[in-house]
């Protein structure tokens, strides 16, 4: 059970309270003393909240899109939480700042709320705290939790994992090839943004990210059936797909982030995706796999930091001395590591 103070701090953040939110999500971020309990407590009260995860390449105006697909959501009345998760690459080093400036108009609405999370340690403690914090977020009662993640790594494709619904932001004039085919995102990516429609070579990314859908999804394009309106599947049963289950296409999305053009398209495909995945009862499966993944990513995690508080320095020196030696193998070494538990 959390301490007293932490138990007042629960309660106001579910009636609302803005300090107490903000307090809390240092704690997560800190990983202070208590907070799992402060969690536990919340997750009762999440599962509302519709997750958006902005992930692209450095630069490509993923904030900015952000900023202004919010303001967009508050016209609506929709409230949104946003997280900027930093992992202090070369490249974003002034991101943090950038983002203050660029999300200041948005700063006085109570019902918006930003929060930038950098990395502490290790990658795999940022995707927990990101997780955490996006609980938070949902118990608070925010309609929208909006993600940005830079689009780089496994780190990220990790964190992107714990959307339901992701953007890929694209930009021309990155280079010619697309950004972010390198991190294999394209293949997680439910809805796909060419930025900057401004500059010149959109047409170029476009197609380029036409031809990437192509190559990654070459029975979806090939095989489907028109069927009431919507696009259906040729019957896959090795996939445990069947022609009952629509699928989904990634739709490209051109927009201005400094403008508006294009958010309003952007918000329509997000709303489709959102029902495609509730109308296919998709929804459940999904929340189901990403909630397999997260118990895996706590067990690895607790089990390892147990292990490594049990055991003795001493014997872990020995065995890798032994194993630099050559007279010990690691595949025998985990055994007898294991024994000591
Ligand atoms: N011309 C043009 N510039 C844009 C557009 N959107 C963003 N920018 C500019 O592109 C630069 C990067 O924008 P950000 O929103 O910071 O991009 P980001 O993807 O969040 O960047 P990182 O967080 O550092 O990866 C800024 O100078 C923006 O003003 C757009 O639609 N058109
Ligand atoms: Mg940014």
């Amino acid at each position: 059970m959390a301490s007293k103070p932490l138990q007042k701090l629960t309660e106001s953040l579910l009636q609302g309270n803005r300090r107490a939110l903000s307090r809390l999500l240092s704690y997560v971020e800190n990983e202070r003393e208590g907070v799992d309990d402060v969690l536990a407590a919340l997750f009762p009260h999440t599962g509302k909240a519709w997750i958006i995860g902005i992930t692209g390449a450095p630069g490509t105006g993923k904030s900015s899109l952000v900023n202004t697909l919010a303001k967009a959501y508050r016209a609506h009345g929709t409230t949104v939480g946003i997280i900027a998760v930093d992992p202090t690459s070369p490249f974003s080093g002034g991101a943090i700042l950038g983002d203050r400036i660029r999300m200041r108009d948005l700063s006085g609405d109570a019902g918006v709320f930003i929060r930038s999370m950098a990395t502490r340690g290790s990658l795999g403690g940022l995707a927990r705290a990101t997780r955490d914090a996006i609980r938070v977020l949902d118990a608070a009662g925010f309609d929208l939790v909006l993600v940005e993640t830079v689009g780089a790594g496994q780190s990220e494709v990790d964190i992107v994992r714990t959307a339901h619904t992701t953007v890929l932001v694209e930009a021309p004039g990155l280079g010619d090839d697309v950004q972010a085919i390198k991190a294999g995102i394209l293949e997680i990516a439910d809805i796909l943004v060419v930025n900057k429609a401004d500059r010149p070579g959109v047409k170029k990314t476009v197609a380029a990210l036409k031809a990437m859908l192509e190559l990654g999804h070459p029975a979806s394009l090939g095989q489907l059936v028109a069927h009431h309106g919507r696009l259906l599947p040729v019957e896959d049963k090795a996939n445990g797909r069947n022609a009952e289950t629509p699928m989904w296409i990634p739709p490209i999305v051109q927009t201005i982030a400094l403008e508006t053009t294009g958010i309003d398209d952007l918000m329509t495909v997000i709303e489709a995706h959102r029902n495609h995945l509730v109308d296919a009862k998709i929804f459940a499966q999904i929340e189901r796999q990403q909630i397999e993944i997260e118990l895996h990513d706590r067990l690895r995690e607790t089990l390892m930091r147990r292990f490594l508080q049990d055991i003795d320095d001493a014997i872990l020196a020995d065995v890798i001395a032994q194993i630099q030696a050559r007279r010990l193998a690691p595949q025998t070494a985990i055994e007898q590591l294991l024994r000591h538990m």
